[in-house]
């Protein structure tokens, strides 16, 4: 049964099932029908699977167009049926993996999808994980759950973990271009794994084991964590010493190897770079190890909201002004920029923050026309810079989307908190 799945594999005869059809799930199987394959799109939200059913993604990284073109190959099918997986030879999960309000691992979304998935599952077939979870998962919960029945890895059934790779709104590498790194339960599903992404994408690395994948991942993203709170504690040793952290950066980056720039912040948002080193701890600390700088580091980035609130408070007193009245402009409230995404953006917390200490907080976002805080309050975004520029006792940058008006803003200087280097960036890109 199982050669015959590796036969289905090389000559692209197979049926894949992909469950999660989000930022990573869509283009993930839109790669695949590409290459040539059979793929049931499945994703438990009725509503957005109609919407893709009419041609409208809603994922940044795929067109419409993209998905038009992938529907009309007829190889591409969309349900929220979970008998419809029937079918399917190969099963990637591609769920969210978010993190409790306790900042705990929140397994939910992977338990949901391997429920689906026990429901049409039996002999021949291949289960991949792709969602970030703390190592240990594919072996842990995945292997026992998918042996029930008396089903046996290697005779009956094949299983791996390959991370997710997705930077979203970055062009320069489509999902293809992007190396995979896979780990497979046996030898037999590393092969048939690295075989089937293979065929998709043009660079495949196998690992020894499902763990080994999952921690490659991690590694990548607490690696960044880990250097972004390293630059925001940096940069708040330059604000005591009244040195430009920016101009600090710049230089140090001259440097040509051993060394990479990241920059300060509000804070760190997004659903991995925040998330995902609270999933390395939680294992780690279950095996009697404290993680204190993957800890520490991110202490120093949830704690940065309020250090930017400090500042704002600081540029008012300077005014003689104090927070509980004062107009506050905030420019830019998604997590990145040019993205339409405020998960886990700092903005949130800034947000709340100015509203706890009774500020008039106005905010522009084009891309986000309204957004709600924790308490409930919606806010909606304002529309004319001009004036509300005007208006404002400070203006604080906190996501440097590329079409604000940097000249316009660069003339509000003594009343602006830039937490992104955004306005002195923006105005040395433009011809002289
Ligand atoms: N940030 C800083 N300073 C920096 C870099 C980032 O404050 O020097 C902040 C950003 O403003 C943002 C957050 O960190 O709020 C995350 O930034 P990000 O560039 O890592 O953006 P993500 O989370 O969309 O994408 C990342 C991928 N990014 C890159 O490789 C550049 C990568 O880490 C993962 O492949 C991806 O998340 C993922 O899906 O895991």
């Amino acid at each position: 049964m199982l050669n015959q799945l590796q036969k289905q594999i090389e000559n692209r005869s197979c049926t894949l099932a992909i469950l999660g059809l989000g930022y990573v799930g869509l283009p993930l199987a839109i790669t695949f029908v590409n290459a040539g394959y059979r793929i049931i799109g499945y994703d438990i939200n009725p509503e957005y699977l109609n919407q893709m059913r009419n041609g409208i993604s809603k994922i940044l990284d795929i067109s419409s167009q993209e998905l038009k073109d992938a529907l009309a190959t007829g190889r591409f099918s969309l349900t929220s049926v979970p008998s419809d997986l029937e079918g399917a030879d190969v099963h990637i999960i591609c769920v969210p993996t978010p993190l409790s309000k306790s900042r705990q691992p929140d397994m939910s979304y992977i338990e949901s999808a391997l429920a689906t998935l026990l429901t049409v599952w039996g002999p021949g077939k291949m289960a991949i994980l792709e969602s970030t979870t703390y190592p240990g998962t594919t072996q842990e919960l995945l292997l026992p759950t998918l042996s029930r029945n008396g089903l046996k890895l290697d005779e009956d059934f094949l299983l791996a973990f390959s991370p997710e790779r997705v930077d979203p709104g970055n062009h320069k590498f489509p999902l293809h271009r992007i190396p995979k790194v896979v780990g497979g339960s046996s030898k037999a599903s590393t092969q048939a794994a690295a075989a089937l992404y293979g065929a998709a994408f043009e660079q495949v690395h196998t690992v020894s084991s499902p763990t080994a994948a999952e921690l490659a991942k991690l590694l990548e993203n607490t690696f960044r964590n880990v250097n972004i709170a390293l630059v925001n504690e940096f940069a708040q040793i330059c604000d005591s010493l009244k040195a430009d952290v920016w101009e600090v950066i710049e230089a140090a980056g001259t440097k040509p190897f051993g060394f990479m720039p990241f920059f300060p912040g509000p804070g760190i948002g997004g659903h991995c770079i925040p998330l995902d080193p609270q999933y390395l701890v939680y294992k780690s600390r279950l095996h009697g190890y404290e993680p204190r700088l993957v800890a520490l580091a991110d202490q120093i980035n949830v704690e940065r909201p309020r250090y930017v609130v400090q500042q704002a408070m600081d540029i008012l007193n300077t005014q003689g002004k104090a927070i509980n009245g004062a107009r506050v402009l905030v420019l830019g409230v998604t997590y990145k920029p040019d993205v339409p995404d405020p998960r886990e953006s700092p903005a949130l917390p800034i947000l709340e923050f100015l509203a706890e200490k009774g500020a008039d907080t106005h905010y522009i976002d084009p891309w986000i026309p309204s957004i709600r805080l924790k308490n409930g309050d919606e806010m909606l975004s304002a529309r004319d810079l001009k004036e509300e520029a005007a208006e404002a006792d400070l203006i604080i940058i906190l996501t440097a989307h590329q079409n604000f008006d940097y000249e316009l803003i660069s003339k509000y200087g003594k009343k602006l908190l830039d937490t992104r280097n955004a306005v002195s960036t923006s105005l040395r890109q433009q011809p002289n």
